[in-house]
């Protein structure tokens, strides 16, 4: 099947487009197009229309041929023989022109586009820049400060939007494209328009001031802290600015190329893949049956279930609150109303809709009223037993076919599901805190869980906006167990030497979000230990790892909530200090265990935190808990803030080498002593191999 078409209507030459899923410029599309335009120089028609089949206008460059050895016409080529037509082009626009979309639009003379459509220049998502003209034709359009803003952010706009910016020159009235385009064709026809090269506007100097430029690399140094192609982005459109379009294109095309080869967009590539690839489900026939989900309820209005049921009103499913009495049922609605006012204090959200979110939002202490819902989410204290008499309840009152599903963190989904006599309708929803703002959305599939059960979760995930992930039942799932070993590691280099302020400094400058130990203070260090309250000694694990928290919540330091915890805050402006009362505590607790503090390298933290994570994802795999390595990337980077721009511990980890990787895991474990060093048999397997996790995930296939 071609993927370029040609038809004539009247004196209009239509150039069909047609490569589903998204019309992605691929080396086949490319050449079609080159060829058609091409073509079409000598036929009777007077304008040509670039129009897609399928639910969107080109969607970008094909992203899978990234990498690869580039074929056929390239980018530049195609758009240079558009916009030196000898007739004029039209680009008509629906869904979402993004990337090389856009690009091939601004190549065209006009274009016109569906009141739906959206336009977008998202490359820096994947490490890259627009590397087909993007950063000199935009700021010729729009002007240098609101390019800067559009290409750097990646974020698409509206066509509305785009009209008055001067993107698209027409709206299409209804939703007929072909027709309103072919009308607005014609009209161009009939006032002999000219042809309109966008590369031919010449940006003022006085339209901006030279200053942004820098202003600009300074703001990005913090809000994409770490990250190359934003910097690039402002070269680029600078170039635009001060020079010549093709001199700016060259500029262009050399800072693409250097992105393109960059280890920063091969991990953001492989996390675009891999998070779409997460919702995929081995075992699971493509056409399982899902649920219709048309009504949810939350048991307990707590920070998680208030944030849980906000994801549903915002995705318009009425929501039911059940809590134990009326008091926190209405503290339980009040946590919601403070969220959506907050958002809509910060401009993100208008009250009116602010409004309807809140009316889909009931409450009740009755578990009566849940007997018609669809989905119910157990979002209650996390203890085993209090859960489980919850799902006994549930189960006498839902009506056959409801899925029952828990939010635990850490408890085992199979224990809860077996206090039901519908464990096939059981399952784990765990979300992440807060709950309306975090993607990450870890599905546990419990022993009996019914595979239409997963698939309406899954559809669910997406409904409401989350990133889904498969998980099978351990302690802690996916994220949680991974996460406590590098807590476990954080502490213990704690202990022996390093300080608060380094730990939080390397794994910030690594591109953590925020430092683990900053991480325990935000969240609260009571958390751990009332979970570790309900635990064994072995359950616990290396004392020295717990010991400096413990003596810090019995002192009443719980961290930012009590203004004091590993840090002490600043009371006005909140900035974390070093304590010297808490390096104090450190010394005593390093003499209780008889530990000789020591200075510790960089390079020495982020092994004692990173690799820790590598190995217990390898030991996930290993058990099956996880269906690929990447799955676990998506946790990580979509759950507990790893740098997007590092594609997540595994891939970091193939990106060091697992050779190297089990080199350090060995060493860590005859310097320690301490068998926690083991490596995963996988990793082992892998390194003598000379394999990957990629390739491993590839031959599981
Ligand atoms: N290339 C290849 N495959 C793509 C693709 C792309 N650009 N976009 C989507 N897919 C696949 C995706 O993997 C999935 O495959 C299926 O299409 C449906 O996608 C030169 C260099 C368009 C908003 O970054 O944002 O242009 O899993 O599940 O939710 O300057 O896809 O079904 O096998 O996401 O409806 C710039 C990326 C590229 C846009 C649709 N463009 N795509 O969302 O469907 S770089 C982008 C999206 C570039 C130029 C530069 C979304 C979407 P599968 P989906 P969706």
């Amino acid at each position: 099947m071609s993927v370029v078409s040609y038809e004539m209507q009247g004196d209009i030459g239509i150039i069909w487009i047609d490569n589903p899923p998204v019309n992605a410029l691929s080396q086949a599309l490319r050449d079609g197009i080159y060829d058609a335009v091409t073509a079409a120089q000598d036929d009777h028609s007077k304008a040509l229309l670039l129009i897609c089949r399928g639910r969107t206008f080109i969607a970008g460059a094909d992203i899978s041929e990234f990498g690869k050895p580039l074929t056929g016409r390239d980018f530049n080529q195609v758009l240079e023989c558009i916009e030196h037509s000898a007739k004029p082009i039209i680009a008509a626009i629906h869904g979402t022109a993004l990337g090389g979309g856009l690009e091939t639009a601004l190549a065209c003379h006009y274009r016109c586009a569906l009141p739906s459509a959206m336009v977008g220049l998202p490359e820096v998502h994947l490490g890259l820049l627009p590397g087909a003209g993007g950063t000199q034709r935009v700021p010729r359009l729009i002007g240098v400060e609101a390019a800067i803003k559009m290409i750097t952010s990646g974020a698409p706009i509206k066509a509305a939007a785009a009209l008055e910016a001067k993107l698209i020159d027409h709206m299409v009235d209804g939703d007929d494209l072909l027709a309103g385009a072919l009308a607005y064709a014609e009209q161009l026809i009939a006032n002999a328009a000219p042809l309109l090269r966008v590369r031919d506007i010449t940006i003022d100097s006085a339209s901006f001031d030279a200053a942004i430029f820098d202003l600009s690399r300074k703001q990005l140094s913090r809000q994409a802290r770490g990250q190359v192609a934003p910097q690039r982005i402002v070269d680029c459109i600078e170039a635009a600015a001060t020079m010549p379009f093709d001199q700016g294109l060259a500029i262009e095309q050399g800072h693409f190329l250097d992105c393109m080869a960059s280890s920063q967009s091969a991990a953001m590539r492989h996390i675009f893949f891999a998070q779409r690839e997460a919702s995929k489900i081995k075992d699971l026939p493509k056409e399982t049956s899902k649920r219709h989900i048309q009504s949810v309820a939350i048991i307990g209005g707590g920070t998680m279930g208030g944030g849980i049921a906000m994801n549903f009103a915002n995705a318009g499913i009425p929501v039911t609150m059940l809590e134990i009495n009326d008091q926190a049922l209405q503290r339980g609605l009040a946590i919601v109303d403070k969220n959506y006012t907050a958002t809509v204090k910060k401009g993100k959200l208008s009250e009116a809709k602010k409004q309807c979110c809140m009316d889909l939002i009931t409450g009740t202490t009755n578990y009566q009223d849940l007997a018609n819902v669809d989905l119910v989410i157990e979002a209650v204290f996390e203890n085993l037993d209090i859960k489980k008499q919850v799902f006994a309840k549930l189960d006498e009152v839902c009506k056959p076919g409801a899925i029952l599903a828990t939010n635990t963190s850490y408890q085992d989904v199979n224990a809860i599901a077996a206090a039901t006599q519908r464990p096939e309708d059981v399952i784990g929803l765990h979300f992440f805190s807060p709950a309306n703002i975090m993607k990450l959305l870890e599905i546990v599939r419990a022993d009996k869980t019914s595979d239409e059960v997963i698939a309406t979760s899954m559809a669910v995930a997406k409904a409401i906006g989350k990133v889904p992930v498969l998980s099978g039942v351990c302690f802690g799932f996916i994220g949680n167990r991974m996460f406590s070993q590098y807590g476990r590691e954080a502490q213990l280099c704690l202990i022996e030497g390093a300080s608060a302020e380094q730990i939080d400094r390397v794994m910030e400058n690594f591109g953590m979000a925020m430092g683990p130990i900053a991480v325990s203070d935000l969240a609260g260090i009571d958390i751990g230990y009332k979970v570790r309250e309900a635990m064994s000694d072995e359950e616990k694990g290396d004392p020295r790892s717990y010991c400096i928290a413990d003596v810090l919540v019995e002192q009443g330091r719980l961290g930012q909530k009590t203004g004091a915890g590993f840090y002490k805050y600043d009371p006005q402006t909140r900035a974390r200090l070093n304590d010297p009362e808490v390096t104090a505590l450190i010394e005593a607790q390093a003499t209780k265990y008889n530990i000789t503090r020591r200075a510790f390298s960089d390079e020495e933290i982020i092994d004692r935190l990173l690799l820790p994570l590598v190995n217990e994802g390898a030991k996930i795999l290993q058990e099956g808990i996880a269906q690929r390595p990447s799955d676990i990337d998506v946790v990580y980077v979509f759950g507990y803030g790893f740098p997007v721009y590092q594609g997540g511990p595994m891939h970091y980890a193939d990106h060091i080498g697992l050779e190297t990787v089990y080199k350090k895991l060995c060493a860590l474990q005859q310097q320690s002593g301490d068998d926690f060093w083991q490596p995963a048999e996988l990793i082992k397997n892998l390194a003598e191999n000379g394999s990957s996790f990629a390739h491993w995930a590839h031959n599981q296939n």
